[in-house]
């Protein structure tokens, strides 16, 4: 796939123009990037079918967009893009990629101090030199060297939401050889880690060759790690990311065994190989041994399990947090699943940050099967997400009703993610509040707060009557933002007694609130509410990411709102249906 490639170069232009001072063009080239990079269509066959036209189809991609999107999959190559890169120092793409630097100030580092890198910049920082820069100063510059750091550990390792279709891409074709038997992901993949250091993946088949020549010949692969009869592992691109794959292949008689054991996690494989040892067995990725040393399972990963007395269970547990002891005990929660979803509460249109529209956004919900939604543009705080005025507001209460009308497939309620501002308010009077069917709230502003400010800041957001959802509650991005100091527990018992549902943002760089907090949520009576937060059609898949972060978090059906029947969801947020 050539999408996250493209959107990746158009992300590129966009900071390069902005460092030009070229006006709204960085605007289209970031908006389109974002949508090319959601798309769950390969971009490749899109043009394929219908060509220039097709590429036009795609939201915020006109005619001078779908001619660089053919360009690149004729040539490889985008020439307004090379051409811009020689208009530009090398090593400042680096800078403008540092989280809170932004195109400007990246320019005035590499004009003013002649940083053209990243360890330049670390040179110019551990002398003060960044601070000295008019409008810099100390703190800025602590925040400079935080935003590296994480820039620095933060690269080792992929989102899932970024693996995962890659792992699928890779799985679907290495079925296609001929002679394959079984196949299957394992490592953090298979237990949907939030982010994964490399995707694992382990095949039976007749011959292993066949296998590893077309897996280190697919296009992505930029090295070639080891290729061997039994291993084989390369170093894939993706956009502007690498990620390793380990691809193993295996003998049919331990499959089941080496599925354990590569799945992992490693303290898991701990846990279970001292029971193995507790019952004289021996237990590796061949197989399950007794004491003569006969093999007495491996085949199936179900009956590794079984012979050990622990009943087999899903991967997304298996991190050796209790799940070993309650599977032993009978007592494994009966994990919620995608398609237990029955509607999704938190998304954007074209009214505020969004690529389409309320009906685009409808339709394509209704093709999913959602029973209900919430459509919730962004409140008037938020100028740079084209937040909606009260004037605004209003017509998009009535486009909304109106359209809402119109399916019969899906029920549309009117909401919107209002901003709780820096002193607790939020970002609509009560008059406006009132005239919504869905007021979900978060934090967008000034992370940096106390813990106790924060808290408090929260909890008087949640003070208002009309609160339904509270959503990406850390407001954490992975790799780019820490999440801000809040008492979690304080969150938690609040949200319980008042009935407030706190959300899972499945966008993969939030997942927000983590498996850890789902968990800590529901001990505390908490409802959860998964959402994609979906800024395009497309971005209505998110949700898959959320359930998975639900599932590792052992959330059931009955935690998550949005699988309840709209009757019991309605009775929940006490709406009279
Ligand atoms: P990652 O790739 O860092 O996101 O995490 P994993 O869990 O996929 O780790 P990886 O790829 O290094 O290894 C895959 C699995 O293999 C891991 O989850 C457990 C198993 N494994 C690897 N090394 C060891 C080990 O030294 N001891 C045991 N018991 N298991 C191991
Ligand atoms: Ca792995
Ligand atoms: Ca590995
Ligand atoms: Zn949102």
């Amino acid at each position: 796939m050539k999408n996250a490639d493209i959107a990746s170069i158009f992300y590129s232009i966009a900071d390069i123009l902005e460092i030009q001072k070229v006006q709204w063009k960085p605007i289209a080239y970031r908006k389109a990037a974002r949508t090319i990079e959601s798309l769950s269509e390969d971009i490749e066959e899109i043009y394929k079918k219908g060509g220039l036209k097709e590429l036009m189809e795609i939201p915020g991609v006109g005619e001078a967009l779908a001619k660089k999107i053919e360009e690149f999959i004729k040539t490889g190559k985008i020439s307004e893009y090379e051409k811009l890169k020689k208009e530009m120092p090398a090593g400042l793409g680096d800078l403008v990629s540092i989280p809170g630097l932004g195109p400007k100030k990246a320019y005035r580092l590499f004009k003013e101090l002649k940083i053209k890198g990243i360890s330049d910049l670390e040179k110019a920082i551990s002398v003060h030199k960044v601070a000295k820069l008019e409008g810099f100063g100390s703190k800025s510059e602590e925040n400079i060297l935080k935003a590296l750091q994480l820039v620095k550990t933060g690269k080792e390792r992929t989102l899932l939401g970024v693996a995962f279709p890659i792992s699928e891409l890779i799985v679907s074709r290495l079925k296609k050889v001929k002679g394959v038997q079984r196949i299957e992901t394992a490592g953090s993949l298979r237990r949907r880690a939030e982010t994964v250091g490399d995707i694992d993946i382990l095949v039976t088949a007749e011959k292993s060759e066949p296998i590893m020549d077309v897996f280190v010949k697919m296009p992505e692969v930029i090295q070639v790690l080891a290729k061997g009869p039994t291993k084989s592992a390369v170093i894939l691109k993706s956009g502007s990311q690498t990620i390793q794959c380990d691809v193993r292949v295996l003998e049919d008689k331990s499959f089941g065994a080496a599925l354990q054991y590569f799945t992992g996690n490693k303290d898991h494989n701990i846990e279970m190989r001292r029971i193995a040892i507790k019952k004289g067995y021996k237990l590796n990725e061949y197989g399950v041994f007794d004491k003569k040393g006969k093999m007495i399972a491996g085949k199936n990963e179900e009956d590794v399990y079984k012979i050990l007395g622990v009943p087999w269970m899903p991967p997304e547990l298996r991190e050796n947090r209790g799940e070993i002891d309650a599977s032993v005990k009978g007592k494994l929660p009966d994990l919620v699943k995608l398609s237990d979803l029955k509607g999704d509460l938190h998304m954007h249109t074209k009214w505020s940050d969004g690529a389409n529209s309320v009906q685009e956004m409808i339709k394509a919900a209704e093709n999913l099967g959602h029973e209900y939604i919430v459509l919730t543009d962004h409140s008037k705080s938020e100028r740079v997400a084209n937040g909606m005025t009260e004037d605004r507001l209003l017509k998009y209460l009535k486009e909304v009703r109106s359209a809402a009308k119109q399916s019969k497939k899906v029920k549309v309620f009117v909401g919107s993610e209002v901003d709780i501002t820096s002193n607790g308010e939020l970002d609509y009077s009560d008059e406006y509040l009132k005239q919504l069917d869905f007021v979900n709230v978060s934090i967008h502003s000034r992370f940096k707060a106390t813990k106790e400010e924060m808290t408090d800041r929260v909890l008087t957001g949640l003070s208002n009557r009309y609160v339904k959802i509270f959503c990406h509650p850390t407001g954490r991005l992975i790799h780019r933002r820490e999440p801000y100091a809040i008492d979690i527990d304080k969150l938690f018992e609040e949200a319980a007694q008042k009935k407030i549902a706190i959300e899972i943002d499945s966008i993969p760089d939030r997942m927000d609130i983590n498996d850890l907090y789902i968990k800590k949520a529901i001990e505390a009576g908490v409802k959860l509410a998964i959402d994609s937060d979906a800024h395009s059609i497309d971005q209505l898949r998110y949700i898959k990411y959320g359930a998975a972060m639900a599932r590792r978090g052992w959330a059931e059906k009955k935690d998550i709102i949005n699988t309840y029947p709209l009757k019991e969801f309605a009775k929940f947020f006490s709406f009279k249906m």
